[in-house]
């Protein structure tokens, strides 16, 4: 019998396909809107914005629930990485770089976490970002290219990378529900990716 011979189809108010669906295979799974890419990178001293690219590599990429969970649970978690090392989880074909199309103009809202207050949160918190971003909570979905947690000496940094930067209201709708959905206490700032940190006010939730 082929895999799926048995998955009852589910109609009118039944419309979910759960596990139950195919109690003999147990192997339904749940796609997500999207494609999602993992990708590590750890430049280490020597990096610079010209060599960068190099330490950057592409894990794996998955589209549904299921794999999601597959992922999460076989890396090595955000609270055991070196120092300088950060995980970025982008819609697929989108690279988690400033010069990739589909960032080149947008930009990121950003929170950075005290190492020594976080370190028993910050898998939760990069989990939640995470789902956040797969589940789609976002109501300008389409402006969100992925998100980056990154591990420094002295704090964590949360952010999230959008497509444009010039359009307020939707920079600031993405950036209320990225804190709600993370539940964490704390300004988050939103700055172009071509503008300097000086430059110019971030906009903050
Ligand atoms: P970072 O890790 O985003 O900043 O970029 P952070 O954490 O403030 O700096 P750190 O020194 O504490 O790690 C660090 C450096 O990596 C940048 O100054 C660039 O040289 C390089 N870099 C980072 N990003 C995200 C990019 C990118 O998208 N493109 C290029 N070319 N270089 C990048």
């Amino acid at each position: 019998m082929a895999q799926n011979d048995s998955l009852a189809v589910p109609s009118g108010d039944n419309k979910y396909v759960t596990v139950f669906n195919d109690p003999v295979n147990f192997n339904a799974k749940h796609p997500l809107n999207n494609s999602w890419t993992l990708w590590f990178d750890n430049p280490g001293k020597k990096s610079n914005a010209n060599n960068w690219e190099q330490s950057l590599k592409e894990l794996i990429t998955f589209d549904t629930v299921e794999d999601f969970w597959g992922v999460y649970n076989n890396i090595m978690k955000t609270c055991d990485l070196s120092i300088s090392s950060n995980y970025h989880l982008f819609k697929e074909g989108i690279k988690p770089m400033w010069e990739d199309p589909a960032n080149k103009n947008g930009g990121k809202w950003s929170i950075q976490l005290p190492r020594n207050k976080t370190m028993t949160d910050i898998d939760n918190i990069w989990l939640y970002t995470m789902l956040a971003c797969i589940g789609e909570a976002f109501e300008h979905e389409g402006d969100v290219c992925g998100v980056v947690v990154s591990v420094r000496k002295a704090f964590f940094r949360i952010a999230l990378w959008t497509r444009s930067s010039d359009n307020r209201d939707v920079a600031m709708s993405i950036g209320r529900t990225l804190k709600n959905q993370v539940g964490i206490d704390g300004t988050f700032d939103f700055q172009p990716h071509h503008e300097t940190k000086t430059s110019g006010k971030p906009w903050t939730v």
